[in-house]
């Protein structure tokens, strides 16, 4: 049971939240701390109260697990809490350590003295799950901080570390290691001088750039378009500036409220699970032993090659980067060179940890030097002999145990683990996404033989690379490219069926995704997707539609970006797409060739038409077990893909609109179009009545 303990340290009494393993405040916490509050109160021998989190001192805020349920009408509330430690008669010290998120930095404002130790953060983040704090934060944030320095924290939810806090003005001390004594010591003094003990709500925000609202205001529309949470965030600081402390309470609660009730928090509170969930593996136990990288190698010196030995490098782990050609290894080394200046300048990166990073890359070229790696990823051609050669050649080099990772995008893992045997083990896929060195995404692909050592190894291993490693099984295209066809597909029959590539991305960016699919197109170069189409040509169903409008640009020499024309035409020296009539010519011969009607079309029917196949496809890597649970699909799509988040992913936006309504949709444009056809596992949920959120929750419980 959730709770609080009280002892006494001489004449001051230590509440701790006891609720492992964030001390977030769960049904029970609140009444319990009112508890200890209230024994401390009457003791007369208690002259103060510190207040702090258990086991390692997180205070994680409201319990999320909580929202959207009913609170139970007799429980009081963290409001309640609040309100006492305001109104304490005997002075109250919050002993912050580890993280104090949202409610708990609350709390913890509500006591009159903060004392934290050095390693401590605060921060309110409610925003990023779509609503602003709820029980007074914007109110006592900017009157302890002033609003110049609390309208960020609370608008961006990113928390500041404890020096920053005592020079704003949240903690009124930092000390070295545990910060009990400190606050013990902190209350003393504080008895001593007497009181009045100063209270948040009794002093006013203070403004100093008097643009400050308006600009932030002008930063949310540009950053975060179609987001209501940070808009309401500096509507609620506003109150604290313009309103009498406990009107601006009462503005923050309803809008608050209103924001809770919106499907942006839920989509973005289903994030927040989703992502917590990714590292848990059915039949998989949490704390399996895990093998220990300490030493990296990178086969292949192209660019996804280069990407992931500075991912290695960016997490200390020393890499050798393998390449029998000595030209391209010494033009890859000047590349992450260059990669690293340029993160140093935009000031991302500090000069030092920088050139530290860069002297971990060892470039190799003998693979004999690989016989001390404990893990190798390999990135060579996208071809299946080359992989298997090279997975030859890696058996012999490395050690027994190590673990041998292909970088691959489509092929066959189980046939590249086939070719080392003794090493079945050991073998499995990461999926980097390009560049590799930036984008989070890490699709981890399960071969049959992987065992979960080295699974529970690479996840790990792709948490120190700040990746978000997502388990996925064997098959073409894993999960996130395997969804993507159907979307890019979709596209560009659009443009065939009348659309133009400038309606589509429109669509598609109003929806919430940063660039539509022909921007993305353009950017990426139309010339990979052609090759692999040409190389797959023999083994495509020619009975279904095909539309040769990608293939007719690249014959072109329209290649995207890098050749100032793709699907737009690009001015020297500019990203902006640019509508080409060349292009709209081109979409009109290849649709009359086809014998294709155009007609006018909405923007309800390009967003289904691309984002449907997403959620078809999604069900049936469900059905098949590529993904373990629909929330990772989420995840993927988050990360890889730029799904808005605030859309909580694919199959979130599914369940939201009603997986009846999605059936429905895909039968009717089946019948006038090929490849639409709802998936075996859409169709039942649909017909239970049930969401994918459903599955999870099943999944969870098992
Ligand atoms: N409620 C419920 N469960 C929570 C939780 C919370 N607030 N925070 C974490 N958990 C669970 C999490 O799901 C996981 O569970 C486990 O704890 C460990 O988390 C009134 C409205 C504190 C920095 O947004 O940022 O206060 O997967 O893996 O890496 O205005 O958790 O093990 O079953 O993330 O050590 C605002 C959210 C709430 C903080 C710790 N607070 N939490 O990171 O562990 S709204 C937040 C975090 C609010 C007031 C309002 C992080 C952490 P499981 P973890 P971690």
């Amino acid at each position: 049971m959730p709770g609080a303990i009280l002892e006494r340290h001489g004449d001051v009494a230590v509440i701790t939240i006891d609720n492992p393993p964030v001390n977030a405040m769960s049904v029970g916490v609140p009444s319990a701390i009112l508890a200890r509050l209230a024994e401390a109160q009457l003791d007369a021998a208690i002259k103060a109260v510190v207040v702090r989190g258990g086991g390692g001192g997180t205070i994680a805020g409201a319990d999320i697990r909580m929202f959207g349920k009913p609170w139970p009408a007799d429980e009081p509330t963290l409001r309640d809490v609040i309100a006492a430690f305001e109104t304490s008669p005997k002075p109250v010290v919050a002993a912050l350590r580890g993280s104090c998120l949202g409610g708990g930095l609350e709390l913890a404002m509500s006591a009159h003295y903060r004392v934290a130790g050095a390693d401590a953060s605060v921060g309110q983040p409610e925003v990023k799950l779509g609503f602003p704090p709820g029980a007074g934060g914007t109110q006592r944030l900017p009157r302890l901080a002033g609003v110049d320095a609390a309208l960020p924290m609370i608008v961006e939810g990113n928390p500041i570390g404890a020096a920053r806090a005592l020079e704003f003005g949240v903690v009124d001390r930092v000390v070295d290691g545990d910060p009990l004594a400190g606050a013990l010591a902190f209350a003393r003094e504080r008895v001593a001088a007497g009181g009045p003990h100063p209270r948040a709500r009794d002093k006013a925000a203070k403004v100093n750039d008097p643009k400050i609202f308006e600009a932030t205001r002008a930063a949310v529309a540009r950053r975060a378009r179609g987001l209501r949470a940070p808009l309401a965030c500096i509507e609620c600081v506003a109150a604290a500036v313009n309103l009498p402390f406990d009107d601006g309470v009462k503005r923050e609660r309803a809008i608050f409220e209103a924001c809770m009730a919106s499907p942006e928090s839920a989509a973005l509170r289903h994030v927040f699970f989703a992502e917590r969930a990714i590292g848990k593996v059915p039949g998989v136990a949490k704390d399996t032993t895990k093998k220990t990288i300490a030493k990296g190698g990178v086969v292949g010196s192209g660019t996804m090659g280069t990407g992931i030995a500075m991912n290695f490098a960016n997490a200390g782990i020393p890499v050798k980067l393998f390449d029998a050609d000595a030209v391209a290894l010494k033009r890859c080394m000047a590349t992450i060179e260059k990669n690293y200046a340029g993160s140093v300048a935009r000031g991302s990166l500090a000069k030092d940890k920088a050139d530290k990073a860069f002297a971990l890359i060892q470039p190799v070229s003998d693979l004999a030097t690989f016989a001390d790696v404990d893990m190798v990823i390999e990135a060579v051609f996208e071809e299946m002999p080359i992989k298997l050669e090279v997975f030859r050649a890696l058996d012999k080099a490395c050690k027994p145990g190590a673990i041998l990772a292909s970088n691959t995008s489509y092929l066959n893992i189980d046939t590249i683990a086939d070719a080392v045997p003794a090493r079945h083990g050991d073998v499995l896929g990461t999926h980097f996404f390009s560049p590799a060195n930036v984008m989070r995404l890490l699709e981890v692909v399960r071969t049959k033989s992987v065992s979960a050592e080295t699974l529970m190894t690479v996840l790990d291993l792709g948490r120190r690379m700040r990746k978000v490693p997502v388990v996925a099984g064997a098959c073409h295209g894993f999960i996130g490219n395997r969804m993507l066809e159907g979307y890019f597909r979709e596209a560009v029959f659009l443009l065939e069926e009348g659309a133009s590539p400038t309606q589509v991305d429109k669509a598609i960016t109003d929806f919430g995704f940063p660039m539509g699919p022909f921007t993305v197109g353009d950017l990426a170069g139309l010339d990979i997707s052609w090759r692999k189409r040409k190389a797959g040509e023999a083994g495509r169903d020619k009975t279904k539609r095909y539309s040769p409008l990608g293939d007719r640009l690249c014959e072109r020499g329209r290649f995207g970006q890098k050749t100032g024309a793709g699907y737009y035409r690009y001015e020297a020296g500019s990203r902006a797409p640019i509508p080409d009539p060349e292009v709209d010519d081109l979409i009109v011969a290849v649709a009359k060739e086809q014998g294709i009607a155009r007609r006018s079309i909405g923007d309800e029917e390009i967003v289904q038409r691309c984002l449907h196949p997403l959620v078809n496809e999604g069900a049936r890597i469900l059905d098949d077990g590529i993904a373990l649970r629909a929330g990772d699909i989420d995840i993927v799509w988050l990360n890889g893909y730029a799904f808005p988040a605030w859309r909580g992913g694919p199959m979130h936006w599914a369940d939201t609109v009603g997986l009846s309504g999605i059936v429905v949709t895909i039968e009717r444009f089946g019948r006038d179009h090929d490849f639409w056809e709802p998936a075996r596992l859409l169709v039942r949920l649909a017909r239970e009545g049930r969401h994918f959120a459903d599955l999870d929750k099943e999944d969870a419980h098992a």
